[in-house]
């Protein structure tokens, strides 16, 4: 009998043991509430989504001229290792002697997997800057508008915002959480790195004895926890700062604004009075204009104003709310209310940002640095925001704003990924699939034949973290992991270091790249900053060996003393915001002088350039999946569990299923002027009326790939989701929502077989 040994995933940490062809999978016992997702991991042994072999595109490997325009319809050759391994050192000596390194796309934007040393992103990024650097990407899908506003007004994205608010703060003497966007509890299943505990449904069930008020603001019931009592604000989607701005309304007129706060610790609050009175305008922000918007009551609306003010209230925002047009308004408002009512640094009081949309966002910082693979320097300037991937292959040289800047994009010959999933992660995709087809080369490593691999020249198999040893640990996770490898590499894959080894030997950068380093030598010389510090800070700190014979070690945690946001609030003048002022900016001159008419000095309300109209009225909702992480393992069980006749399930509330004759279970045909897709109507009064939801992740799979605009047969809302940036400030990703039409699919349903089945060239 083989034993258990301890492993870990963006959704927790497990033991697994493979025994006579099965991997049997158990949570990690310390984990009070182990997420549904580990069910997916079986799987990973034997599906025939993997990638067992190398593989290139036929057009690309006898070099038809125009071959690029069959990407995505081409036949795959299989290859042995060494041919592959010439043709990519080949053809990346190619494009760094013609154009140099600004030729090359390596942003690479995606989770890939757990582990410190193995992480596909990190590998490479430090690959890439051997060979003389590559065009980056900044920032991320999740939170592209915050990571661009929040350090403007609140200084470095991820600190005063996520680190001053703790769930045991919550649970002690929170009174009120006004969240907006909900605290969807399946979000909470995840963190980048690992969680090695699920605490959020405790903890809110603690505030919860306690006698605290939850309000989430959310065109979805069911988003947050099930079990506790919520009151659910059901709004029309896209409409947060008008319900925001009603409630700064209220504040205002009836005097229940913290003065006193706004003159010590922010700068331009009068200039915003001015718009919210309707000085400016001429439109006062009043309830009754906000319940227009949002269609909540502006009787509620008042009644909410005045517990705020009364309780200890917590201002949530969902990253949701600014994967949308205008991103960046919601979390400035968000941070603008929560300033008026006077309570930043309170304990369990003030503003955190994306609190539960990632399992250890709350949790106490850790005392002790991870172990991190460095990079090196990127010796190439050219960025582009990651969500600009499309814009910048369709138009090389064009000019495009960021953050005050104005910038061109670069003129690229050659895409390499490597841990992420672009037919998952990037809006409008037959835009994407048009801007695929730019590039001469695109090259992948791939677990599985995704829609990514499918859309490459030259496809790698990759190892998963099941196949290979590694260390887990994350950032606010007590508990470092030695991964141990749990079965052997399916097919032929190989870790993404050994294959970027041999690349790298063939150009002649072998000691540059590894170090000389074995991947085992590698971890106990990561490990060794962590044991240093621990060490040094008079902490368990046992040598690598023994911590890999003991499979885990505890690490240890900062004391709760209210992180930034108390420390500004104790003495603003020791302990300023590094802003320009030092203080919360409810007006930035920075911003202001940018010029922008879609981000102005201070919040306001802009009508969302998407509205459901006559044409498309309805509003859909692209949400993150509970079934999985993003499309990883949508082969496996729990993901295809959730499918209905194969497809993804969409949710309709039932009367606006009546109004269209669609029956739950029906499959229907979603549509708008990108695109359309199939999936599975699921009836739900959890949905308001006017919204469907549907999650993403289904693998995207055209029905006829040569179509000019394909329908996915699958499910995946981004092949009607919008490719537009929130605004010139972030362009950020806004594919949160999008509008469209539904009707029952009479058609014949075509077979989805992009989970099982791949076929090649012989
Ligand atoms: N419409 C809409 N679109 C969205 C969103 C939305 O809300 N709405 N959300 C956005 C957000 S927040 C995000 S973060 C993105 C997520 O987008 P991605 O991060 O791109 O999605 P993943 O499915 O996690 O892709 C990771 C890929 O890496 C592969 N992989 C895993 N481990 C390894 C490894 O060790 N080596 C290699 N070579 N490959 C590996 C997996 O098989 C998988 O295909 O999606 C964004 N897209
Ligand atoms: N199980 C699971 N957990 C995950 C992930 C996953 O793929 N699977 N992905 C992780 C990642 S990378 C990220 S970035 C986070 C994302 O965290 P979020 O972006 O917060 O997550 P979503 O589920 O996309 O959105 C949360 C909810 O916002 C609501 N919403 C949408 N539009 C609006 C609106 O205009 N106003 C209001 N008030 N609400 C709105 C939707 O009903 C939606 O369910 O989740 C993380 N957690
Ligand atoms: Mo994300």
């Amino acid at each position: 009998m083989n034993a258990f040994k301890p492993h870990s995933s963006h959704w927790g940490a497990f033991s697994g043991r493979y025994e006579g062809g099965k991997l049997e999978i158990l949570p990690h016992p310390g984990d009070p509430d182990p997420s549904p997702l580990l069910g997916n991991l079986p799987a990973v042994a034997d599906s025939p989504a993997r990638v067992r072999q190398p593989a290139v595109r036929r057009g690309w490997l006898e070099g038809k001229p125009g071959n690029a325009d069959m990407r995505g319809m081409d036949e795959y050759v299989e290859i042995g290792w060494p041919q592959a391994l010439d043709l990519v050192a080949k053809e990346l000596g190619r494009v760094y002697g013609e154009y140099g390194a600004k030729a090359v796309f390596g942003g690479s934007y995606g989770w890939s997997s757990a582990g410190r040393f193995h992480h596909a992103q990190s590998q490479i990024h430090r690959f890439l800057n051997v060979l003389g650097g590559y065009v980056r990407s900044v920032n991320t899908y999740s939170s592209g508008a915050a990571s661009v506003i929040i350090p403007h007004v609140l200084g470095p994205y991820d600190t005063f915002d996520r680190k001053s608010v703790t769930w045991d703060a919550i649970e002690r003497s929170t009174g009120l959480v006004m969240a907006f966007g909900g605290m969807a509890i399946k979000n909470a299943d995840v963190h980048g790195g690992g969680i090695s505990k699920h605490v959020v449904r405790q903890k809110l069930s603690g505030a919860a004895a306690r006698g605290a008020r939850f309000i989430s603001v959310s065109p979805l019931k069911d988003d947050f926890p099930h079990g506790l009592e919520v009151e659910w604000l059901p709004m029309t989607p896209g409409t947060d700062v008008a319900l925001m701005l009603g409630l700064a309304h209220v504040l205002v007129t009836e005097g229940l604004h913290d003065r006193g706060f706004l003159d010590r610790y922010t700068v331009g609050y009068d200039h915003f009075e001015n718009y919210l009175l309707g000085r400016s305008d001429g439109q006062p922000k009043d309830a009754e204009w906000a319940a227009k918007i949002c269609s909540i009551e502006a009787g509620t609306i008042r009644e909410i104003a005045r517990a705020m003010a009364r309780s200890r209230t917590l201002i949530t925002v969902s990253h949701s709310l600014q994967r949308a047009d205008y991103g960046e308004q919601p979390v400035w408002m968000g941070i603008v209310l929560a300033s008026m009512l006077g309570q930043m640094g309170l304990d369990g009081g003030g503003y955190s940002y994306s609190l539960g949309a990632l399992g250890n966002i709350g949790k106490s910082q850790l005392a002790a640095p991870l172990p991190t693979l460095s990079q090196f320097r990127n010796a190439v300037a050219d960025f582009i925001p990651v969500a600009r991937i499309a814009d910048m292959l369709l138009n090389p040289g064009a000019g495009f704003h960021y953050n005050g800047q104005l910038l061109h994009y670069p003129d690229i010959r050659l895409v390499y990924w490597v841990g992420g999933n672009p037919f998952h992660h990037h809006q409008d995709l037959n835009r994407l699939r048009t801007a695929f087809r730019r590039p001469e080369t695109i090259i992948v490593h791939e677990t599985a034949w995704t829609s990514t691999a499918r859309h490459a020249d030259i496809v790698l198999p990759a190892t998963t973290t099941l196949e290979r040893d590694d260390i887990g640990a994350a950032d606010r996770d007590d508990l470092m992991i030695a991964m141990k490898k749990l079965i052997e590499p399916v097919g032929e894959a190989r870790d993404d270091y050994d294959i970027f080894s041999e690349i790298a030997r063939r150009l002649g950068q072998f000691e540059s790249f590894t170090e000389n380093r074995t991947s085992r030598e590698w971890l106990s010389y990561l490990f060794e900053t962590t044991r240093a510090a621990l060490d040094a800070g008079g902490y368990d700190a046992p040598d690598f060996e023994a911590f890999w014979q003991r499979g885990e070690l505890r690490l240890p945690l900062k004391p709760d003393e209210g992180g930034p946001a108390r420390a500004f609030r104790d003495d603003p003048s020791a302990s300023p915001l590094p802003t320009p002022s030092g203080r919360i900016e409810i007006f930035s001159k920075t911003i202001d002088d940018f010029g922008y008419d879609d981000c102005a000095g201070h919040p306001r309300w802009y009508p969302a350039r998407i509205e459901a109209n006559h044409v498309y009225p309805l509003h859909l909702v692209c949400n993150q999946p509970h079934q999985r992480l993003h499309s990883q393992l949508d082969y496996g069980a729990f993901s295809r569990s959730t499918k209905i006749s194969g497809r993804e399930p969409v949710r309709i509330n039932p009367a606006d299923a009546q109004a269209r004759g669609i029956a739950d279970g029906d499959i229907v045909r979603l549509f708008n002027e990108r695109g359309s897709c199939l999936a599975a109507a699921v009836l739900s009064a959890d949905v308001r009326q006017g919204v469907m939801q549907l999650a993403t992740g289904a693998w995207f799979e055209p029905h006829e790939a040569s179509a000019e605009n394909a329908m996915c047969i699958h499910g995946n809302p981004n092949i009607l989701t919008r490719d537009i940036g929130t605004s010139k400030l972030a362009q950020g990703c806004t594919g949160q929502i999008t509008t469209v039409e539904a009707e029952r699919y009479a058609g014949e349903l075509p077979p989805v077989r992009i989970l099982d089945r791949m076929t090649f060239a012989q």
